[in-house]
C-alpha cells in the first residue's frame, strides 16, 4: 500500500442496528451522506484525527472505537484528491450528535442506509464492516467522482 498518500479518517457511530451517516454541507464529497472525519493537523496520529473530526463536526467524542478499514482512493486525473482513508466504527461517545456548519448527523437503520446519496465505494465496504470484517481497499474514480473500478480484501 503506498504510504505517501494523503491521509484522512472517517467515523461512523453504531448502536444496535442503526449506524449514525452525516449530510457533508461543504468542502469535499458535499452532498452525500458519510461518516465524519477529515484531514490530520501536524502532530496528530491517525486516530486523534478521527476523535477531533468527529467532534467538530457532530460534537460528539469517541471514547470507544475499532479501526474497521482502511480504503485508499484513487481519482483519474486529480491527484490532489487522492487519500488514504482509515475508518472507525465508534460504539461508545459522549455527548449527543448535532448539526454543525459542516455536516448535519441523522441516525439510519442498517437495512435502510441511503447507498444512492453516498460515495460508490461505499455499498461495497460499509455491510462488510458492519458485519464485524475488517476490510483494505482500493478504489478508483474518474475525474467526475465515478467508480470505474475496485480492489478489496476482507480479514
Ligand atoms: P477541509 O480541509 O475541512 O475543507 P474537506 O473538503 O471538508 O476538507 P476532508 O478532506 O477534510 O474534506 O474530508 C474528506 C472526507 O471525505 C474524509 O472524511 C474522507 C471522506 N472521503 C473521501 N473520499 C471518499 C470516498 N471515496 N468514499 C467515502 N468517503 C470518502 O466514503
Amino acid at each position: 500500500m503506498t504510504t505517501d498518500l494523503r491521509k484522512a479518517t472517517l467515523c461512523i457511530l453504531i448502536k444496535p442496528g442503526k449506524i449514525l451517516l452525516a449530510m457533508k454541507k461543504r468542502g469535499f464529497g458535499a452532498g452525500r451522506w458519510n461518516g465524519c472525519g477529515g484531514k490530520p493537523e501536524p502532530g496528530e496520529d491517525i486516530e486523534q484525527t478521527a476523535v477531533r473530526e468527529t467532534e467538530e463536526e457532530i460534537g460528539v467524542t469517541p471514547v470507544s472505537m475499532r479501526h474497521a478499514a482502511t480504503l485508499t482512493f484513487l481519482f483519474a486525473g486529480k491527484p490532489d484528491w487522492d487519500q488514504e482513508v482509515t475508518v472507525y466504527l465508534v460504539d461508545k461517545w459522549e455527548g449527543e450528535p448535532v448539526e454543525t456548519e459542516e455536516m448535519a448527523p441523522r441516525w439510519f437503520k442498517v437495512n435502510e442506509i441511503p447507498f444512492d446519496k453516498m460515495w460508490s465505494d461505499d455499498v461495497h465496504w460499509l455491510p462488510k464492516v458492519l458485519d464485524g470484517k475488517r476490510v483494505e481497499g482500493t478504489f478508483r474514480f474518474d475525474g467526475n467522482q465515478a467508480l470505474t473500478g475496485f480492489e478489496l480484501k476482507t480479514f
